[in-house]
């Protein structure tokens, strides 16, 4: 913890002019700057001029800390002496569009007494930065990182939007496309105009020698829009490098440059009062000949440089890891490697989401216990988000050895995950839709909506009232585990409405290959007042979600960092964790994923460790033979009286 004495810190000898702000600044530097020189030394030290670009980082950091408001500099000292505050139960997450939910960025302003309803305190708004013209992924192919979308307002509407959720209590992520620039971006214009300073900001290559060889170890990402890995450019005359679509240009972060660049839009962002930067890809920002090039060491090394620069410049600002890796190769983004190094706050939890609804799909919790209890230990003051829809495809990441654990074959498991969500597997009540099938592997991905893959859909158009209260109860329990489950819950867009699939992108032909756009709907702001309609779909889950949010804010048990364990039983429909806090007590989850009741031994809340514990959501729990009783597809979450601040009520 810094402390805001007057020392000067012996090792800062720049020349007058280049003076760190105040204090508390050159405190961070003094205590960081040290670390982050032998990061960036191990990176680029063997690169000409390291020095001078090393100089020019911290003077960057000086002067974007310089720039930092009072106000933002007041938040980064609060959140220096409460290390902890993104990790309190009170957070939670919300997940949208910014163009679909409001419109405009004033639009979004216009709505969040409806974010208000829901208690969210974290907003994620997707697409903001200014997008490429025409087929853009949804946002993530950059012409300006410095610049707001038009369509949706200006860099002054973005403070603003920020400021405003500042004064609610929100914090404000936005996505930090790093891996990638749109084509069209300034610095791929000039490397078509010949530049050689900006061909070297990308990974291009005369002839396909050299593509080839990486082709031979590198897997696909989007296999049916686009096959491979390089784009031939005409005008640049070379083989680019495009990991994701062809208009999306992989960066190259083995130069100085491109990392300098890179950071200077971070701390852009954060003066603009962003508070989390979503590293989108983060796991692909390294390349290395004869390995897939995602989780390369050098990538965590990015990782950790940037932290620690951002935590000097602006300490109250969080990066978030979008990796959606191996549970192995994930922990690293939290910083959990053979010994702790401070990398990125927050990332994914992919896992959670596949098992959700892999359990839903065979009423067995089974798999999911064994693949929750393999996860790596995360560092305490970290946390993951944990979702059960998000804007992407579910790629069924069902690993082998915890399939084998459970008995079950990996690859038959994926295979049938994925007829399930399609929605062709006997007893499916999905209406999912693949995403990027590889015949050549087998792999097929989903899109939909979670009122799609829950059932809910299904069951409203064939008006069948037992299927639908059994497909609300599905999706609620996957809501369930997520706000339960210990971390940033992330609400994605329309799941709080049971929101159907949109179809709409099936006419536009930017959009057409790509199923993703069917749970990207525009937010319908007709149907979202059906949620005040008693006995709608809408109210049913919209007041549901509300209370399990209400609830979840004012238990102090529920927040993040502690340990978490996973509990077995005899019965496979049982999904039990219990979480551990040494300040804010225990919590224990039972989750009932079978449409029968399922049963757990009595003792089992005394093994979570509880002493009184009290069910906060009203579940109708029964006792027989000395076994609890769960009733079907639900969730009880407990935690012990004395940790309890607020009771419980109802849900309903
Ligand atoms: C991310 O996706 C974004 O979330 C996607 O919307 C973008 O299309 C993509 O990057 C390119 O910018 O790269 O680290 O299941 O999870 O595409 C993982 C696949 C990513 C997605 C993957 C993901």
């Amino acid at each position: 913890m810094i402390a805001a004495t007057h020392w000067a810190p012996p090792n800062l000898t720049e020349p007058a002019g280049d003076q760190p702000v105040d204090d508390h600044l050159a405190a961070r530097l003094a205590e960081r700057w040290p670390s982050a020189l032998n990061i960036l030394r191990s990176l680029y030290g063997r690169t000409a001029g390291f020095d001078e670009f090393a100089a020019r980082v911290r003077a960057r950091l000086l002067a974007s800390s310089a720039t930092r408001s009072k106000e933002l500099r007041a938040l980064d000292a609060a959140r220096e002496i409460a290390p902890d505050w993104f990790l309190r139960a009170d957070r939670i997450g919300y997940v949208a569009y910014a163009d679909r939910f409001g419109g405009t960025l004033d639009g979004v302003a216009a709505h969040l007494d409806y974010l208000g309803e829901l208690k969210v305190t974290y907003l994620h708004l997707m697409s903001v930065l200014r997008p490429r013209q025409g087929a853009n992924d949804g946002g993530y192919a950059v012409v300006d990182y410095g610049d707001v979308d038009r369509a949706l307002g200006t860099r002054s509407d973005l403070a603003s939007l920020a400021g405003q959720l500042r004064e609610r209590g929100i914090s404000l992520c936005l996505d930090l496309v790093l891996n990638h620039t749109a084509r069209e971006h300034p610095w791929a214009e000039a490397a078509r105009a010949g530049s050689q300073r900006h061909r070297d900001y990308y990974l291009m290559f005369p002839d396909r020698t050299v593509p080839d060889r990486y082709e031979a170890t590198l897997p696909e990402v989007f296999p049916t829009m686009a096959p491979g890995n390089f784009t031939w450019d005409p005008d640049a005359e070379a083989w680019v490098w495009t990991t994701f679509n062809t208009y999306q240009w992989d960066l190259n972060y083995a130069n100085p440059a491109v990392f300098a660049e890179m950071l200077s839009v971070m701390l852009d962002l954060a003066n603009l009062g962003v508070d989390v930067l979503r590293l989108d890809a983060i796991a692909f920002t390294w390349k290395r000949m004869g390995t897939n090039c995602q989780n390369q060491p050098e990538a965590h090394l990015l990782a950790q440089a940037y932290r620690l620069l951002v935590s000097i410049a602006a300490p109250g600002v969080l990066l978030k890891a979008e990796a959606i890796v191996a549970p192995g190769d994930l922990v690293p983004y939290l910083g959990a490697h053979r010994r702790y190094r401070p990398e990125c706050q927050i990332a994914y939890h992919n896992q959670l989401m596949v098992m959700l609804w892999s359990s839903l799909a065979t009423q067995d919790a089974r798999l999911a216990t064994e693949a929750l209890a393999a996860l790596p230990p995360t560092p305490p003051t970290t946390c993951f988000v944990t979702y059960l829809r998000c804007h992407d495809d579910i790629g069924w990441a069902v690993d082998d050895s915890d399939a084998g654990r459970v008995g079950i074959s990996g690859a038959a498991h994926r295979a049938y995950l994925a007829e399930f969500y399609r929605g062709d597997a006997p007893g499916s009540w999905s209406q999912g839709s693949p995403f990027s099938s590889n015949p050549e592997n087998g792999d097929e991905r989903t899109s939909g909506t979670a009122a799609a893959l829950s059932g809910i859909s299904a069951a409203r158009s064939s008006s069948d009232g037992a299927a639908l209260d059994r497909a609300i109860r599905r999706l609620l329990v996957g809501y369930s585990v997520v706000l339960g489950f210990g971390g940033i819950p992330l609400l994605y867009m329309g799941d709080e409405l049971g929101l159907d699939n949109d179809t709409s992108y099936l006419d536009h032909p930017d959009l057409v290959d790509d199923s993703r756009w069917m749970h990207r709907p525009a937010m319908p702001w007709d149907i979202a007042e059906r949620r005040r309609l008693p006995g709608s779909v809408e109210h049913r889950l919209f007041g549901s979600v509300r209370q399990l949010c209400e609830t979840r804010a004012v238990q102090r048990a529920m927040a993040a960092g502690g340990d978490t364990h996973l509990h077995r039983y005899d019965d496979p429909a049982i999904l039990a964790w219990a979480r551990s806090h040494p300040e804010h007590g225990n919590f224990f989850g039972i989750a009932n994923v079978a449409d029968r009741p399922a049963v757990v031994p009595h003792a089992a809340l005394g093994w979570a460790g509880l002493a009184d514990p009290i069910e906060l959501l009203h579940v109708d729990v029964t006792q027989r033979n000395g076994d609890l009783v769960i009733p079907p597809l639900s969730v009880c979450w407990y935690v012990d009286r004395a940790d309890t601040r607020v009771l419980p009520q109802p849900l309903g």
